[in-house]
């Protein structure tokens, strides 16, 4: 098979990417990474992506990283409706938002999933394999922030701004969507494709009160998951096992978010 996608159930990263192949129509071969066993730190993995993250693409033999330039890409090398507007402006905008997912957006999902799920997840292991977990991590500011995430939970440092910046994405998506559909010009793009795995797993988490007193936000999503795209990109891979998991201890972790947004903690 000449494109094939390193990727796991859970990733938002990964999803962004099977939203867009599936957007173009595209087929694909996975590679299930579990990077929740800690898969990403075999020699063989390490050698494609470096940093030790899901997704990578790899077509006809040259690797791809980096989740939003993997859409860019998709969006170039194949056939299938564009994912980019065609007025320069227009299209620098939607880069904003896609920069905008990398640069905050994802940082700030991560420790939010770490502390309301997979932490739960990893700590039910023996402790020396939770400090291998850890120490894999090839990034050193990373891998201190997860060891908060880990080992701290809410009380991490990073966690209350975490949840305040995905806050303020929702808050500025309501304002983009106040006369039109999508979040750029008139038509989807890869603008919206980027938010979409970040607004789902707070869905997934259980915390879409995040949008209860937003109603252009709340239809705009309802668009997103209409499309035919959706199941396959964000359901598909998402093992049972880890949507309870996120469902369970999501709903647990709630309370504790909704205060801190509420400013009192
Ligand atoms: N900037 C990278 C970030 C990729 C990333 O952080 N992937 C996460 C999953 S969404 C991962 O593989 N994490 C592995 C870990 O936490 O050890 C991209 O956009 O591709």
């Amino acid at each position: 098979m000449a494109l094939e996608l390193y990727h796991h159930g859970s990733s938002v990263c990964a999803a962004k990417v099977r939203l867009a192949l599936a957007e173009k129509g595209v087929e694909w071969e996975g590679r299930y990474v579990d990077i929740l066993a800690g898969e990403q730190f075999s020699p063989d993995y390490l050698a494609l992506n470096p940093k030790a993250v899901v997704p990578t693409l790899v077509h006809e033999g040259r690797v791809i990283r980096e989740s939003s330039i993997i859409c860019e890409y998709a969006d170039e090398a194949f056939q299938g409706p564009s994912l980019k507007p065609t007025d320069p402006v227009l299209r620098a905008e939607m880069r904003l938002w896609t920069k905008r997912v990398d640069e905050e957006i994802h940082p700030a999902v991560r420790p939010v999933t770490y502390v309301s799920t997979h932490r739960h997840t990893i700590l039910k292991r023996p402790d020396a394999e939770v400090q291998e977990h850890i120490d894999s991590d090839p990034d050193p500011i990373w891998r201190e922030r997860k060891r908060g995430w880990i080992r701290e939970g809410l009380d991490a440092p990073d966690v209350g701004q975490a949840i305040r910046v995905l806050d303020k994405l929702l808050e500025d998506m309501e304002t983009a969507l106040a006369d039109r559909k999508w979040l750029v010009g008139d038509d989807y793009s890869l603008a919206d494709g980027a938010v979409t795995p970040y607004v789902n797993r707070l869905a997934l988490l259980g915390f879409s009160e995040m949008w209860a007193h937003r109603p252009r936000l709340a239809e705009w999503f309802e668009t997103v998951k209409s499309r035919p795209s959706f199941e396959p990109a964000l359901n598909q891979y998402l093992p049972d096992s880890l949507r309870k998991d996120m469902s369970e201890n999501g709903r647990k972790a709630w309370p504790a978010f909704k205060t801190i947004l509420s400013g009192g903690r």
